[in-house]
């Protein structure tokens, strides 16, 4: 049987909660398309959402990794092409850090692919009614610096999803989209389920204009 790391993030940036690891939680255990999925909770901060990363990569095993952050007022579901060799934050991390224009790992490649189906989820997401996209950029917090971590270390397929808000949130955030958690649960579901069955993924356009 096939494993699944289902990673999600603790609250971070003067919230109580995060949607990635509300909606990850809620899959551990399940069995989807055949395989297992176990979520695990990171911490949002850089360095040490990277060692326990790798922990439980050494202890699972998995052959698919899909990590999961929040990202607040973006209009849909990203599922992340790329992730860049840089730290660079806009306020400190849950430890009080602010990494600067630092490398995620010293000499390592400027980037690394998602190596999920990202095109196919895409649409799978868009064919349930889930609003969904092709994001060029994982932004340079500590999500991006997961997802560099996790691609770079390799031997699996990997890559990350951004979930928007959830509603309770998006109270306090006047415009900005959410999704209910039972949308963001769905959604993981779907693209787990992809990352086991689909191979290949689809050659559909997933560009942007900038
Ligand atoms: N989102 C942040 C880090 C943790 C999370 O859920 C990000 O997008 O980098």
């Amino acid at each position: 049987m096939k494993t699944v790391l289902l990673t999600g993030f603790e609250p971070f940036g003067g919230e109580t909660i995060n949607p990635s690891w509300e909606a990850a939680r809620r899959l551990d255990g399940e069995t989807i398309a055949g395989a297992r999925v176990h979520a695990r909770l990171l911490p949002c901060a850089f360095g040490s959402a990277l060692d326990s990363l790798y922990r439980e990569l050494d202890a699972l095993r998995p052959d698919i990794a899909i990590a999961v952050g929040q990202a607040g007022g973006r209009p849909d579901i990203a599922v992340e092409r790329v992730a860049i060799n840089v730290d660079d934050a806009r306020f400190p991390d849950n430890a009080g850090r602010q990494p600067i224009d630092q490398p995620v790992v010293a000499n390592g490649p400027a980037a690394y692919f998602s190596t999920l189906p990202i095109k196919a989820i895409v649409a799978g997401l868009r064919e349930r009614g889930l609003p969904a996209t092709v994001s060029q950029s994982a932004g340079t917090f500590v999500c991006n610096h997961v997802m560099y971590g996790l691609l770079h270390r390799g031997g699996l397929r990997g890559g990350f999803i951004h979930l928007p808000f959830l509603p309770e949130q998006a109270i306090r955030h006047p415009g900005a989209f959410s999704l209910t958690l039972d949308d963001c649960v769905a959604a993981l579901r779907l693209a787990v389920a992809l990352s086991v069955t689909r191979e290949r993924d689809l050659a559909l356009s997933g560009g942007s204009l900038h």
